[in-house]
């Protein structure tokens, strides 16, 4: 049986191989959200970059520019970090340079893995479709916080692993953590999240629409798959290989 694991903090990968593994990225609030939102809504791909400087380059030669600092959209770029943002049909067709503080972060850091696929509770029952009948491992790699473990990407995980126990074995205690957390969450996850550090900071910024919006299940049935250092559309064929096995 394929195994599942849980990265809960990007500073953990050293921990992990992934060669062989398909990862999941997660940032829930709010960088894999977006991600989701702009590739269901027509947007063409998605270049995600670590740095602002990088982010820069690619505006310079032309590409539009999302850049986000401490939950704040960085002057001169031109998207900010919601989902609403990514909605805009001004963007269908378009390539967007996209750098945020831990979720495009994730991304580079897990460079090495044999196939990159982007999460949300927007896209998770098309996630799990495909992750059941792919013939990877499964290793779900967290954004968190700056290098901290965050809930609402362990939430995150813990339901990709309850979702997929039939088809996927834990390979270690952090699936069963991130399941045990999501099973107490889950009735109200928006709740449970309400003394949590992101979900505060985010408050403050007065983004409440965007945290609502980002813990919707199955508004889209997109899958970001990263392919040439880019983010696009995962192809029909390839899942509908998974939609036929479930
Ligand atoms: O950390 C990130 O990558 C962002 O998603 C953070 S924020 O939601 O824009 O604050």
């Amino acid at each position: 049986m394929k195994k599942i694991d849980v990265c809960l903090s990007p500073e953990l990968l050293h921990l992990y191989s992934l060669e062989d593994q398909t990862v999941v990225i997660v940032d829930i609030l709010r960088a894999t959200s977006c991600m989701v939102t702009g590739i269901a809504h027509g947007v063409e791909s998605l270049i995600p970059v670590a740095t602002i400087e990088e982010c820069k380059f690619h505006q310079c030669n032309g590409l539009i520019a999302a850049a986000e600092r401490e939950g704040k959209k960085i002057d001169g770029f031109e998207i900010d970090n919601s989902p609403f943002s990514y909605m805009n049909p001004e963007l269908k067709g378009k390539t967007i340079a996209m750098t945020t503080t831990n979720g495009t972060l994730a991304i580079t850091k897990s460079l090495g893995a044999r196939e990159i696929l982007i999460g949300a509770f927007l896209n998770i029952s098309a996630l799990v479709k495909h992750l059941a009948a792919q013939q990877n491992d499964v290793l779900v790699v967290c954004a968190g916080w700056k290098g901290k473990v965050n809930l609402e990407d362990t939430l995150f995980a813990g339901a990709l692993v309850h979702k997929l126990k039939n088809h996927l074995k834990y390979a270690c205690d952090a699936p069963l953590l991130a399941e045990t957390a999501y099973l107490s969450a889950r009735e109200n996850i928006f709740e449970y999240l309400k003394s949590s550090s992101h979900f505060n900071r985010l408050k403050k910024l007065n983004v409440m629409k965007d945290i609502e919006f980002c813990l919707k299940s199955d508004v889209y049935e997109v899958i970001p798959v990263l392919k040439e250092s880019k983010l696009v559309k995962l192809e029909l064929e390839e899942f509908q290989t998974s939609r036929s096995v479930n």
